[in-house]
């Protein structure tokens, strides 16, 4: 028995890698060319296979670390003395071997990776998020994680495994560094289906969905195929996420913003002044932020375990902007703390950067809860899909005037229709209840919003 230094290979380029996974742990028994440890540079992902076969005895890296040089000491193997290979690693021998093993005396120069090299050299391939966190380049429209099977974010190790265990990736949240999927995502992900088999979508399970026929349109009439954008894509994969798991309820009010609009209105000279347009919009962020404080259930996320709630203490909306490349949900952080010229700032800025195609990551990450504004395209109401793993989103159809009751006479009032969806799983109908109500109450008296 001797022990193996494993050293990371040359880098391809690469100024920096940063170990991202490490899928074994010390006393792990590895075969030849086994993953032990995965490397991501800014561009691309490199698995590293064992040099032989052995068990770990040290992992001198931890996840997160960036190595800048090859030749670095990544993990320490205990190897039968037979299966190394002369000059291919730094051995370290064993009391027992030590001057009588000439192939085991250490050699500081030599490089692990060779062995696997004459094999199959480790090498970067392409990988995702791209550098530049923009939206269009990366993964993200209305959820942050892209799980369609050929954007998502996992390295060939995870690919590997999955395809082995049959996993549709797509299906798999990721709870790695910017919700790369890790192993331990697989491994959860089948154990909950193994756990819950109702999920597991087989025919005979009532959960599997019938495809819908291709049809050839051309019989037809005349038409034109055309190529999907990312965001489009993105969304499409994002809203049937959503569609297929969460249990949608949609209640529906009105509120009466006659007060309001009169206030607007007379905010809009200062609003010029300030160069800032004011809308019904910061008004609604505002109010749902506050009916959210007070309703906390609608601030909450499931727990991928089905066992917990996730309670979000912090107020982050997002808000839904329709843009030429398809529909953006930028996020408005802290709306609570928030001032209403600021969140107007905010939104104008923000909803720019979306038809501008340049919102970042971070801009899209966070959200709490959703507000998907038609008011200003028209329609009288919409049930909006959950942005999940949001469990509310709320639809804002156009404002009309129409003839309310007073008690005395019909009186012509200002109504803003307004949809709520909610993850029922999450949130109840009186839990849907209360937080419409009170938004309806601090839309319609806007004084609540200052109290
Ligand atoms: N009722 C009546 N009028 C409304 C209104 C409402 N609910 N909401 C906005 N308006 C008015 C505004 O007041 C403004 O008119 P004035 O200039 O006279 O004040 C006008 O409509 C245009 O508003 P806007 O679009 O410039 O700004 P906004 O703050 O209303 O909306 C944004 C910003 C980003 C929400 C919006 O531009 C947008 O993209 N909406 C679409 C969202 C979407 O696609 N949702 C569906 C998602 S599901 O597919």
């Amino acid at each position: 028995m001797a022990v193996e230094i494993v050293r990371v290979p040359d880098l391809g380029g690469a100024d920096e890698v940063e170990v991202i996974e490490i899928p074994v742990k010390v006393g792990d028994q590895v075969a030849l060319d086994d993953t032990i440890v995965v490397l991501e540079s800014e561009k691309a992902t490199m698995e590293l296979p064992a040099p032989f076969a052995g068990r770990i005895v040290k992992i001198l890296v931890t996840e997160g670390d960036k190595i800048t040089a090859e030749g670095v000491p990544i993990m320490e193997l205990e190897v039968e003395a037979e299966s190394t290979v002369a000059g291919e690693t730094e051995a370290i021998p064993s009391p027992s071997q030590e001057l009588t093993d000439p192939d085991l005396t250490p050699k500081p120069e030599s490089n692990l990776q060779s062995k696997a090299e004459t094999k199959s050299k480790p090498q970067l391939v392409p990988n995702k998020p791209a550098s530049t966190p923009v939206a269009d380049d990366i993964t993200t429209a209305l959820s942050t994680a892209d799980n369609t099977a050929t954007d998502v974010y996992a390295g060939p190790y995870v690919r590997r495994l999955a395809r082995e265990l049959g996993v549709d990736l797509s299906q798999v949240p990721g709870s790695g560094p910017r919700q790369r999927i890790i192993k331990e995502d697989v491994q959860t992900f089948i154990k909950q289906r193994i756990a819950n088999p109702q999920n597991a979508g087989s025919p005979g399970s009532g959960g599997a969905i019938p495809s819908v026929p291709d049809i050839d349109f051309t019989k037809f009439g005349d038409i034109e195929t055309q190529e999907m954008s990312k965001v489009a894509k993105l969304t499409a994969a994002n809203m049937q996420r959503s569609w297929l798991n969460v249990p949608h309820v949609t209640q529906f009010d009105d509120a009466d913003i006659t007060e309001l609009e009169e206030f607007r209105q007379s905010l809009k000279a200062e609003g010029e002044r300030r160069g800032v347009k004011i809308t019904p919009v910061p008004f609604l962020l505002k109010a749902c932020a506050l009916a959210l404080q007070e309703n906390p259930v609608l601030n909450r996320a499931l727990h991928s375990d089905g066992q917990h709630f996730v309670q979000k203490n912090y107020f982050n909306i997002g808000m839904a902007v329709d843009t030429p490349k398809g529909l953006m949900v930028p996020v408005i952080r802290d709306v609570n703390q928030k001032g209403i010229w600021e969140l107007a700032a905010e939104i104008f800025e923000l909803a720019d950067k979306a038809r501008a195609g340049k919102l970042t990551v971070n801009d899209m990450q966070g959200g709490c809860f959703t507000v998907s504004s038609l008011g200003a395209i028209g329609g009288r109401g919409f049930t909006p899909i959950v942005n999940t793993p949001e469990v509310a989103i709320l639809g804002v159809s156009k404002a009309a005037i129409q003839p309310v009751w007073n008690g005395a006479e019909f009186a012509p009032r200002k109504l803003l229709p307004l949809a709520l969806s909610y993850d029922h799983r999450a949130v109840n109908g009186g839990d849907g209840g209360r937080f419409m109500t009170r938004l309806v109450e601090l839309l319609s008296d806007i004084r609540g919003m200052v109290m």
